[in-house]
């Protein structure tokens, strides 16, 4: 029996030292020690072993067990060191090369006139105040004095979620909700995305921007308007702009007017920019009509403001010399870099 187990345990180290891989180091392992293999057939034939004999042959077969499955481990380690360092040899990293330029993006046309105008009325001591771009129909027309049978509120000029729910076509109703909420003094703008069933053409889009301002304090004039907006301009388009008023009509304002400012271009002469008038027109403003102050609970006896609208897409087309408001859209990467 002994020399049986010797011979099993010197054919399987010879065997183990042969072997070039994983899968024959596996063969082998299943050949002596599973549970048809080798070895475990010498435990079956136990039964013919004398029985006094029985445990020091069992403890042979113990210390030949012991002795292959040591080996198989040793070399199973050995090999798979060896994969690894083949492997790492294989996958070597090539420090020296250049690293791939990192793309940095940068400011949307909107975003960078967005930003000016904030700039601006930050600096002349507005808050900026954003609030919901679906909004309740009472914010949206009602309060400001936008009746039920205004045009306005035709399904072909506004886009409703519901009987009482629309996209706001407008950012006024932040300003009524900060009148709400807030006693004057109130300086703030309102910028944001408003809504409109229009058909996208070069000066058109579903979606487009505003930005709104309002002042609302003790003693406020058409003066005040006029000042401030006139140093919008000059902020905004250089300091030789000037301003001119023309009387226009909205339900949340009286009086009314439209605003120009002289071509930045050609400083008033006429050109392209300005189709040969000298003029272009940038936003529309008033005072607020008093029914609009007392449906939001400001005294209109006790107050009076100042507010105006402009459109963000306008300031960013004209001042970048674009021509066709899709551009702003379409996020083409050679469009965006040039600004
Ligand atoms: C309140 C009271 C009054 C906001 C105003 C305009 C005039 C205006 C247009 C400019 C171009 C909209 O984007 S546009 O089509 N807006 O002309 N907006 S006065 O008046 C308000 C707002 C809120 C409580």
């Amino acid at each position: 029996m002994k020399e049986t187990l010797e011979k099993i345990r010197q054919e399987a180290l010879a065997k183990i030292d042969e072997c070039m891989d994983m899968d024959r180091l596996n063969e082998i392992r299943v050949a002596y020690l599973g549970k048809k293999g080798e070895l475990t057939q010498v435990l079956k034939n136990m039964k013919n072993v004398a029985p006094e004999d029985r445990p020091k042959v069992g403890q042979m077969v113990n210390e030949t067990r012991a002795a292959l499955e040591e080996k198989l481990e040793e070399t199973k380690a050995k090999m798979a060191a060896k994969l690894r360092e083949e492997q790492m040899k294989a996958e070597k990293i090539d420090v020296t090369l250049p690293a791939r330029r990192n793309k940095v993006g940068h400011r949307h046309p909107n975003t960078i006139a967005l930003e000016e105008v904030e700039r601006i009325f930050i600096g002349m001591g507005y808050e900026v105040v954003e609030g919901p771009e679906v909004e309740l129909d009472y914010y949206n027309f009602e309060a400001l004095n936008i009746p039920a049978n205004h045009p306005a509120k035709d399904e072909q000029d506004t886009f409703y979620i519901s009987k009482d729910i629309v996209l706001r076509t407008q950012t006024s109703p932040v300003q009524v909700r900060t009148m709400e909420k807030q006693k004057p003094p109130i300086r703030m703008i309102a910028p944001g995305r408003v809504f409109r069933a229009d058909e996208v053409d070069a000066t058109h889009s579903p979606s487009f921007h505003q930005i709104e301002g309002l002042v609302i304090d003790k003693n406020i004039t058409f003066s005040d308007l006029k000042g401030t907006l006139a140093e919008f301009a000059k902020e905004l388009f250089g300091p030789e702009t000037k301003v001119k008023f023309r009387p226009h009509h909205f339900p949340f304002t009286e009086p009314s007017a439209e605003m120009d400012v002289t071509c930045f271009k050609c400083g008033g002469k006429g050109c392209r920019m300005c189709k040969g008038e000298g003029w272009i027109e940038i936003l529309g403003c008033g005072m607020v009509h008093p029914k609009v102050l007392r449906m939001s609970g400001i005294d209109p006896e006790e107050y009076s403001g100042f507010a105006f609208g402009v459109g963000l897409e306008r300031i960013a087309l004209l001042k970048y010399e674009i021509d066709d408001m899709r551009l702003l859209y379409e996020n083409d990467i050679r469009f965006l870099n040039q600004f």
